[in-house]
């Protein structure tokens, strides 16, 4: 059984109203021991359908605040973490630097939510690209962000623009972009970072965690050993999402442990079946 929920949003995080309250009421009723509050926070995020130019930002002092009162209200009932998913850009080396050294974070997980800045969560990105080139052209961003970007501990759902492509993963295996995705596990491996396993694929109908299991496979053959799981949860009810799968699913990649952060530190757990 997994126990920790390693990644989820609350009403910090511009598309989430979760309170925190409820997100962690939820993570207790779902027999969760630990959670990590990972809102986001996307620098330089663009104008789209649904928010102005530059949302997805937050008072961090006010975060800090807001969560150390509630991890001492929730300490005999669930073991409350403090981190953050930071949105990679390849211009934002220095800005999150500086911020990730800053704040006393437990764990940062580093996302690719924009390709060329857009988002893939909106229909305007695969307008005039193939879903094959799209996602080129997004592990193609995913390398030149981490060579820019060292300040994270988890790579966030590897395979995010498959969840939204127009035949989503029709046109997807490890396989078919196995150049780009070995140059990416490498990075991670030689610089000592984990691969999140993300459950929220199995949400959004893919049937398959982010990325895909034989991503997460590919990481371990290459000597990969920090799997960080989390639902990416926005609403209470997506908490711990399919965190009965998840185990087994990290069993069938060679996996014994998974990894949780604290203070910036892994801590492997070992999944009991
Ligand atoms: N950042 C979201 C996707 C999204 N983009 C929502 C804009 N709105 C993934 O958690
Ligand atoms: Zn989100
Ligand atoms: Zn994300
Ligand atoms: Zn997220």
């Amino acid at each position: 059984m997994i126990r920790c929920d390693a990644h989820m949003h609350t009403r910090f995080s511009e598309d989430s109203d979760a309170s925190v309250h409820s997100m962690l009421d939820a993570a207790i009723e779902r027999g969760m021991e630990a959670v990590c509050i990972t809102d986001h926070l996307d620098k330089d995020f663009p104008q789209t359908p649904d928010f102005p130019a530059g949302a997805f930002l937050f008072d961090l002092g006010n975060y800090f605040q807001r969560l150390t009162q509630l991890k001492e209200e929730y300490q005999k009932k669930l073991e409350v973490r403090i981190g953050v998913e930071i949105g990679l850009q390849p211009h934002l080396g220095e800005y999150y630097k500086e911020l990730t050294e800053k704040y006393p974070f437990d764990f940062v997980i580093g996302s690719v939510h924009l390709i060329h800045g857009q988002d893939p969560y909106y229909r305007g990105f695969f307008e005039g690209r193939s879903d094959e080139e799209a996602y080129h052209e997004a592990f193609e961003v995913t390398i030149e962000n981490l060579k820019k970007i060292n300040s994270f501990d988890s790579l966030g759902h590897l395979d995010y623009v498959v969840r939204y492509g127009t035949h989503q993963a029709e046109e997807y295996s490890y396989r078919k972009y196995a150049d780009e995705i070995d140059e990416i596990l490498k990075h991670l491996i030689s610089h000592g970072k984990g691969l999140e396993m993300n459950m929220a694929g199995m949400k959004y109908g893919l049937g398959f965690p982010n990325p895909h299991p034989d991503v997460i496979r590919r990481y371990r053959e290459l000597g990969g050993e920090i799997v960080t799981i989390g639902a990416d949860a926005h609403r209470p009810e997506h908490v711990a999402f399919d965190f009965d799968k998840a185990g087994e699913i990290l069993i069938s990649c060679g996996f014994s442990y998974y990894a949780e952060f604290k203070g910036r530190k892994p801590i492997f757990k070992r999944i009991v079946p």
